[in-house]
């Protein structure tokens, strides 16, 4: 796992965008974002799910052999977005972005690779792009069915309670 800031630069969304200011873990958990090294250990990863209560799992193969319209899809996977429920992804195979809003609304560029378990809060504006080698396999875990779904951002989403709540946890923080 890696954490910059996002470039903010025309190009592929696939390409790194590394502005060369990194972010450190401290800012990352202050966002409420939690992040774990788990290489090969789905006990693990169980484990965190259990205590956590997650429901729900999925698998996904972010291939544009293994995912049929791959192109759309990733366009889909980066429009920025939030979900009810706080979300766990767990990278089995290959790397990806995931980009997350900061408290000044900026883009913070996360990096992921196998092994990496990232925890994601509720109401945390986000979103999610394979890297230029096109290959993301991953654990998706959730909590409840249909909280799990995607909320684009617009004025809706802006006064959802969950994106208030979240908003509410950043005040005092860092
Ligand atoms: C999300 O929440 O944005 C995603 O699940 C993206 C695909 S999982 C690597
Ligand atoms: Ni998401």
């Amino acid at each position: 796992m890696k954490a910059y800031w996002f470039d903010n630069l025309p190009g592929d969304q696939r390409l790194p965008h590394d502005s060369g200011r990194t972010v450190d873990p401290a800012y990352l958990s202050s966002l409420g974002i939690l992040h774990y090294e788990l290489p090969d250990d789905l006990d693990a990863v169980n484990r965190i799910a259990k205590e956590r209560n997650y429901k729900n799992q999925d698998q996904i193969e972010i291939s544009p052999s293994t995912l049929p319209s791959y192109e759309e899809k990733v366009k889909n996977f980066f429009h920025e977005h939030l979900h009810e429920d706080e979300e766990i992804r767990y990278i089995l195979d290959g790397g990806g972005y995931f980009d997350v809003r900061s408290k000044e609304d900026d883009w913070v560029r996360i990096r992921l690779e196998k092994g990496d378990l990232m925890i994601m809060p509720a109401g945390i504006y986000h979103r999610f792009t394979t890297d230029d080698q096109n290959y993301t396999k991953a654990m998706r875990l959730f909590k409840e069915d249909p909280k799990w779904t995607p909320l684009q951002r617009g004025s809706e989403t802006d006064v959802n309670p969950f994106r208030k709540d979240y908003l509410k946890t950043l005040d005092g923080a860092l």
